[in-house]
């Protein structure tokens, strides 16, 4: 069976994943597209084959020619799309973030678990790297021993004006909330933000860098440098400590140029160029699981863990404290 795909909001990420949908992963098809943009979607439309463009997401959720729904609209709009698929019985992967609130997310997680099973995915697409696999293998085949600090690094080339202090932690470092998460295994139960000096590449207003001391339930710590502005290139690194040896993201390498007694290596510009892999794998994981009657990828619980974090993140940026993260229990159709 054919998933028909209806994805709401065609911009950057919206436009990328339609494209793998349409021509590269097995099993789907992309039916319908929405944006309040509208000659954005018509343009979208076009480059996959003319398919249909609803005037709102509501409308294409209802459709009968979506069997599945991609949201891919800007964060603040996801919850209200969410809990229309839930109402509606139809399975939906929502990038992140779930939703930037903790109460948004709540409403998520009360919405799937009265519906009763599991309809919701969420794009944290690092669970699909091979590195990032690799590292979680040595830590789960005892290889590495114990696992005692990760370090993290990530870093943009540059961000707009609009990009602010408090999306380093709600925008950027919510991924490494969430590898964090699934990398250990725990949940992560407090935070501390520590400004470094600032670099003068980036607008006054942004502090960049900016630097994160997650903690977890059983004390292991995962450091994170997020620098925005760094210039060179997109550069992800992580580096799992443990109580025997180390594993480390290797930075995929596309091409090197041997010249004048170098060898230089090109670095992807930006997201989609190093984590193309990854979020292939993700949507073709989703749209087989879809085909078998599965849910298959990160749940809606692992959507509300990662914004409860940089919730309680947003306030060590304002505070510089140690702040401590609570949740509410965890509903039984995700333990
Ligand atoms: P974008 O700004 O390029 O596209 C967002 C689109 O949503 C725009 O075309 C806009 O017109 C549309 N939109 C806004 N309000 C809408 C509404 N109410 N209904 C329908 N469409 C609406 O942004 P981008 O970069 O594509 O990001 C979209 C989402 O994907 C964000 O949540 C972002 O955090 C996430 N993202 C995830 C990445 C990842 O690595 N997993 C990478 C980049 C973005
Ligand atoms: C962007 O929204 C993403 O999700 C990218 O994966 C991340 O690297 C970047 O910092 C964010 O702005």
């Amino acid at each position: 069976m054919t998933i028909r795909v209806g994805i709401i909001g065609t911009g950057l990420i919206g436009e990328d994943h339609g494209r793998k949908l349409a021509n590269v992963i097995n099993g789907s098809t992309v039916s319908a597209v929405t944006d309040v943009n509208r000659a954005r979607a018509e343009e979208v439309a076009a480059t996959l084959g003319g398919v249909r463009v609803f005037d709102s997401g509501l409308d294409l959720i209802a459709s009968d020619e979506v069997d599945a729904v991609l949201v891919t609209s800007i964060g603040p709009t996801h919850a209200e799309y969410v809990l229309a698929c839930i109402a509606a019985g139809k399975p939906v992967m929502c990038e992140k973030p779930l939703a930037p609130t903790v109460p948004e997310c709540e409403q998520i997680l009360a919405a799937e678990a009265a519906f009763g099973k599991r309809l919701v995915i969420v794009g944290y697409m690092r669970r699909y790297d091979p590195g990032y696999r690799q590292v979680k293998a040595s830590l789960e085949s005892g290889a590495i021993g114990d696992a005692l600090i990760l370090h993290n690094v990530h870093r943009n080339a540059t961000v707009g004006e609009a990009y602010t202090s408090f999306m380093t932690m709600t925008d950027s470092m919510i991924h490494e909330v969430d590898t964090s998460r699934w990398l250990l295994g725990e949940e992560i139960t407090a935070v501390q933000v520590i400004p470094p000096k600032r670099t003068p590449k980036a607008f006054p207003h942004l502090q960049d860098p900016q630097f994160a001391v997650f903690t977890t339930e059983s004390g292991i710590l995962s450091t994170v440098e997020f620098f925005a502005n760094c210039q060179y290139g997109y550069d992800v690194r992580c580096e799992l400590v443990g109580s025997l040896g180390t594993s480390s993201l290797a930075n995929p390498v596309v091409s090197s140029t041997i010249a004048a007694g170098t060898d230089a290596t090109t670095i992807p510009p930006d997201w989609r160029a190093r984590f193309g892999a990854a979020y292939t794998a993700e949507l073709q994981a989703w749209i087989t699981g879809l085909q078998a009657g599965e849910c298959v990828g990160p749940s809606a619980w692992e959507g509300y863990a990662a914004t409860k974090v940089v919730e309680v993140g947003v306030e060590a940026v304002k505070t510089g404290e140690r702040m401590i993260i609570e949740y509410i229990e965890k509903p039984a159709i995700y333990r």
